[in-house]
């Protein structure tokens, strides 16, 4: 079969921080690349588009597609850009009706047969892998998809769901990503310390055991799992030596959660000799200095915490279990060790009030190691503990839309108020706290040298602007 994957943009929504967003984030996804890796080495043929990296419009590029002759189309999507893989599905269907077309990723995991709308014909939903293969069988044969574990099909117009399958406890039986389908110029990491370069997304472990209420993970990913350091470091060798990528960026929610395995994974690159460098999330209490000295030798440059709230009455309702002591000694070592740190900041969520969202301004203002960071509006995501407080009215939250296509970070007005913070005062306290925290002579000179003057006036020209004048899209 000639498989077709496909992912939509989700920086092109944020205004004037949309270039921004797509010069640092834009990745290449991980779920469908496994997808692709496991369909090819069944034997089938396989290609992948990515909305982020090529910008491509699906009136232009569906014809294009069908044009080419896909025998699946296999679109992938988080919700906020669900409404955009639809739009696709949409466009295409109407060029060609009889190329089926399926979704996965974790706005399936939430939402299951909720998921399946007109314009697909199968979602997948849970643990997908060696199921995936069957599926594609099917679809060469009889079609007969009744049998095929964490498959969501419409039988005579009443959506099915099929029950998920068990994740297994080992993940080195999975064949390596299809890396090389991917046109790498596409993907660059950029630092303040070191030099831009290509990279990769790699993965050491699913899963997350802590309760944040702004993430979806306690439901959809309780369970814990790991690759071996080998395995992993078999695939950041082979990378790197055949497609000439040293550089690799770890997608787990906590890097550093999993010690031993870390320290062994050092351990195999340190010996190996190979110049390979990597990045990663974790949250500020799973460091310790001396492991951060280890990985450091091994090649780590960059590493983002999630600090959330510098408010501790906010980190306490929202479960976060990180003291912003700890936040703080993480980020000295850092500088210290020479990693790049890096994190992820909120406003908006539960208990906030004004001061709370200047508390934690300040306090991100105040890491001297820091010199970049977001500042995202807290989105009541499906699957949170957040979105029922949001919607029962608890501390102090209120929610006023539930359509998924405004649950933007940036720009749009939010979908939530809290106490006495209307959606158009969030945005402003946003704009407020960007500006603000990077407004130091040190931070400024580095956004300039790295975005260049011009850019860096316009989006200081851009985000002043809407302050004065009030910013923000009507929802
Ligand atoms: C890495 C990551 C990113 C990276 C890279 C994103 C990318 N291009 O893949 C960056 C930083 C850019 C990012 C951005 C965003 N992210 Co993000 N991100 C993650 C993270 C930490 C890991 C994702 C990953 O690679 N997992 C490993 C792969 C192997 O798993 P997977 O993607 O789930 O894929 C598996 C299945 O879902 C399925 N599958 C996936 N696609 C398909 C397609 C088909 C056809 C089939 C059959 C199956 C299938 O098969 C895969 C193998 O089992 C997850 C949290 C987590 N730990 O899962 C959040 C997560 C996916 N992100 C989330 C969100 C909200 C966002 C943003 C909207 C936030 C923002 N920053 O504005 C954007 C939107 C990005 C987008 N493309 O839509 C949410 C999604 C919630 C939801 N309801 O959809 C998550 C779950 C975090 C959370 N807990 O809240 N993200």
């Amino acid at each position: 079969m000639k498989i077709l994957f496909l992912v939509p943009s989700w920086t092109d929504d944020f205004g004037i921080l949309s270039r921004l967003a797509h010069l640092k984030y834009s990745q290449p996804p991980l779920g469908p690349l496994y997808l692709a890796g496991l369909a090819r080495e069944a034997g089938h043929e396989v290609r992948f588009h990515d909305g982020d990296a090529e910008g491509f419009l699906p009136e232009e590029l569906a014809p294009r597609m069908v044009g080419e002759g896909y025998d699946l189309v296999a679109l992938s999507a988080t919700s906020p850009v669900v409404h955009k893989a639809l739009h696709f599905a949409r466009v295409f269907k109407a060029l060609s009706p009889a190329t089926p077309i399926v979704l996965g990723g974790e706005h399936c995991n939430i939402f299951k047969d909720k998921a399946l709308t007109p314009e697909l014909d199968y979602v997948f939903h849970g643990e997908v892998a060696h199921n995936f293969i069957e599926f594609l069988t099917a679809l060469q044969g009889d079609r007969d998809v009744s049998g095929i574990r964490g498959l969501c099909y419409w039988n005579n117009g009443i959506p099915v769901l099929n029950p998920a399958l068990e994740a297994p406890n080992d993940l080195d039986h999975l064949p390596f990503p299809a890396m090389d389908i991917l046109n790498l110029d596409n993907y660059q990491m950029f630092f303040a310390r070191y030099p831009k370069r290509r990279f990769l997304p790699m993965l050491a472990s699913m899963g997350c055991p802590f309760q944040c209420v702004f993430c979806s993970e306690p439901l959809t990913s309780p369970k814990l799992r790991f690759r071996s350091p080998r395995n992993i470091f078999d695939e950041m060798k082979k990378w790197s030596t055949e497609l000439g990528v040293h550089h690799f960026a770890f997608v787990d929610s906590n890097l550093t959660l999993n010690r031993r395995q870390v320290l062994e994974l050092c351990d195999l690159i340190i010996d190996s000799g190979l110049p390979l460098t990597f990045e990663g999330w974790t949250r500020a209490n799973l460091v310790t200095r001396d492991l951060l000295v280890t990985m450091r030798k091994a090649g780590l440059i960059r590493l983002s915490f999630g600090i959330e709230s510098g408010d501790p009455e906010v980190l306490d309702l929202i479960q976060k279990r990180v003291s912003l002591d700890e936040m703080l000694t993480a980020f000295r070592w850092c500088g210290e060790i020479g990693i790049e740190p890096m994190c992820s900041v909120m406003l908006g969520l539960p208990g906030e009030s004004r001061a709370s969202i200047l508390r934690t301004i300040r306090f991100v203002r105040g890491i001297p190691e820091l010199l970049y960071t977001n500042f995202s509006i807290a989105n009541p995501y499906p699957g949170t503990v957040l979105l029922e407080w949001a919607r029962e009215g608890r501390h102090g939250l209120r929610l006023l839309s539930e359509d998924l296509s405004q649950f933007a970070r940036y720009e749009k007005l939010p979908t939530m108020s809290v106490n006495e913070l209307q959606p158009a005062d969030l945005l402003r306290l946003q704009k407020f706290g960007l500006v603000w925290i990077h407004f130091t002579p040190k931070r400024m000179w580095y956004i300039w040298r790295k975005i260049g003057f011009s850019m860096a006036f316009l989006l200081f020209v851009n985000l002043v602007k809407s302050l004065v004048f009030r910013g923000g899209k009507a929802r």
